[in-house]
């Protein structure tokens, strides 16, 4: 595929764990883009316009890329192929489905819990929602916050038991990357970074607060302090050093 004359545009929430994954891409394989960041509900109008519902979306040329998936995909072919995807069909199946599951599995459940914690902090996820937002966006924000978040909490069924039992999830993907990892192995396929290693650290990002990730965030010390003990925990782990140790080295965040 030919690189496009146009730059892309990348449609965003300026805290979505998804949305970061794609920015990732982006920046990996150095396709040029502008992001187009939105407050909840008003990204709806931005996704819609180009068939899409949900963050992220890139518009490329003629391209619309309503999925995380499909534009890492994108991003890795129209930038010459070989470096989100090995080439080699076994290894590029690997990837595809570790990915798969991260993306099903992973980044769901991160949200919820991560949100349930946040729920009450409504200054700090209000803040971060907004950030680089159209200035319009934000000032309706600052009147919707309640609606947001009990659109927020019902869509995705947050209550004290599902945020424990997406915990639970969470800790399951951390102990099947654990013993992917126990052979030493550096990345998850194969010798190099990939979309899968680069998915996993996205999608984990809510629950290990890494250096370096380029989606809104609140600070570690400004968590409650139940979520920052269990951040603590997660990141103490092998799949938690893992997923910092992406973010500093391939995503650029050594602090
Ligand atoms: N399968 C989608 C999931 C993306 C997703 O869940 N995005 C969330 C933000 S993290 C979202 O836009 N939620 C609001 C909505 O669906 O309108 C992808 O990989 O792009």
């Amino acid at each position: 595929m030919a690189r496009s004359a146009s730059p892309a545009v990348l449609i965003t929430m300026p805290h979505s764990h998804y949305a970061e994954k794609a920015r990732w891409a982006l920046d990996r394989v150095a396709l040029p883009y502008r992001e187009e960041p939105h407050v909840p509900l008003f990204h709806r109008l931005a996704t819609g316009r180009h068939g899409g519902g949900s963050v992220p979306v890139l518009v490329h040329g003629a391209g619309r890329f309503v999925d995380s998936t499909d534009i890492v995909v994108h991003a890795d072919a129209v930038c010459g192929g070989d470096l989100l995807y090995p080439r080699e069909p076994a290894l590029r199946r690997e990837v595809e489905a570790l990915e798969a599951r991260f993306d099903d599995e992973l980044g769901p459940h991160t949200r919820r819990w991560a949100y349930a914690q946040l729920l009450p902090e409504t200054r700090l996820l209000r803040q971060a929602m907004s950030r680089g937002v159209p200035r319009l966006e934000a000032s309706v924000l600052s009147v919707m916050m309640p609606v947001v978040l009990n659109l927020i909490r019902s869509r995705l069924r947050i209550t004290p038991e599902s945020a424990q039992r997406s915990l639970e999830r969470v800790h399951g993907i951390f102990r099947e990357v654990d013993e992917r990892l126990a052979d030493g192995r550096r990345y998850l396929v194969g010798e190099r970074f990939t979309a899968a290693d680069l998915t996993f650290a996205a999608l984990a990002a809510p629950v290990l607060f890494p250096a370096g990730n380029r989606a809104a965030y609140l600070a570690l010390d400004e968590a409650p302090a139940g979520m920052r003990e269990e951040v603590l925990r997660l990141r103490d782990t092998g799949a938690g050093r893992f997923g910092l140790r992406l973010f500093a080295q391939e995503r650029g965040g050594a602090s």
